[in-house]
């Protein structure tokens, strides 16, 4: 996979030469590009945002700059041998939320082209005029504000990189995630041991000692369902009900029993 990242702090993205990621562009599966975006301005500042029509806080980023330096990278892209163009993603606190089914069909993409804006944003215009030619898409990676979109670029690329084949050497890492598809689909993972079986007097779960792999993956169902009744209640209201047997209702309503009684301790 080709990715091209454009951005006034290219220097941002060092951590790509780290761990998994480094080892990813080091065996040419992930084919990282950075640009500086002021490398297209022609002013003697380097002037790449300027103050917002209507009036407000903040600066905004000019569009003629990041529409040079966008043509400019795919032309680039297309000499190296693309013969498609990239799919454009510009990261926004107001775009569509990125999830794991996001990072599924980015990671489906020969390239992908990041465009982080710091200040204010991009002017609009450069997404509309983009879209009109490519696949561009506003993503927010949360319900919170960064100073810039570079740390939303790290993240996403993190979680497509990780999926593109051979990048993890066990695949079936990919298939246990929380929120893959599959029979444990839009569960949280539940707790993990290793060795030493105990530790500051915590015993680990007895079931992960007894070598009895119906009973570990009954338990581990279990242990999920219940941090996902804990920590992300939506998450469970949104599972198939059709995919949860008898086993899992009854975890289900245990739990929501112990609830209730908690409650009804607290507020007598
Ligand atoms: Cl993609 N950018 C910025 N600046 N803030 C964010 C975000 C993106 N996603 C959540 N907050």
């Amino acid at each position: 996979m080709r990715v091209d990242i454009i951005s006034i702090f290219p220097e941002y993205f060092a951590p790509l030469d780290v761990s998994l990621m480094g080892k990813a562009r080091e065996r040419g599966i992930l084919d990282i590009h950075l640009h500086q975006l002021r490398d297209w301005t022609h002013d003697v500042h380097k002037t790449v945002d300027d103050t917002p029509y209507g009036g407000g806080p903040g600066m905004v980023m000019k569009p003629e700059v990041w529409g040079e330096a966008v043509d400019a990278v795919i032309e680039q892209g297309r000499a190296c041998g693309q013969d498609a163009l990239p799919r454009l993603i510009v990261p926004t606190p107001s775009g569509r939320p990125f999830t794991q089914a996001v990072a599924l069909e980015y990671a489906e993409e020969p390239w992908l082209l990041f465009a982080p804006a710091r200040y204010e944003g991009i002017d609009s215009r450069v997404v509309a005029e983009y879209g009109e030619r490519l696949r561009a898409d506003e993503v927010s990676i949360g319900d919170y504000v960064l100073a810039g979109g570079e740390a939303a670029v790290l993240v996403m690329i993190e979680a497509v990189g990780r999926l593109l084949p051979g990048v993890l050497g066990n695949a079936r890492s990919v298939a246990d995630d929380s929120f893959a598809p599959g029979p444990m689909a839009n569960l949280l993972e539940g707790p993990v041991y290793t060795k030493p079986p105990v530790w500051r007097g915590h015993e680990v779960p007895e079931v992960l000692l007894s070598g009895h792999h119906g009973k570990i993956a009954r338990w581990r169902r279990d242990q999920a369902l219940r941090r996902t009744l804990a920590m992300r209640p939506e998450l469970v209201a949104r599972l198939d009900r059709d995919e949860l047997d008898k086993h899992d209702l009854r975890v289900i309503e245990e739990f929501e029993e112990q609830r209730r009684e908690g409650t009804s301790r607290q507020t007598p």
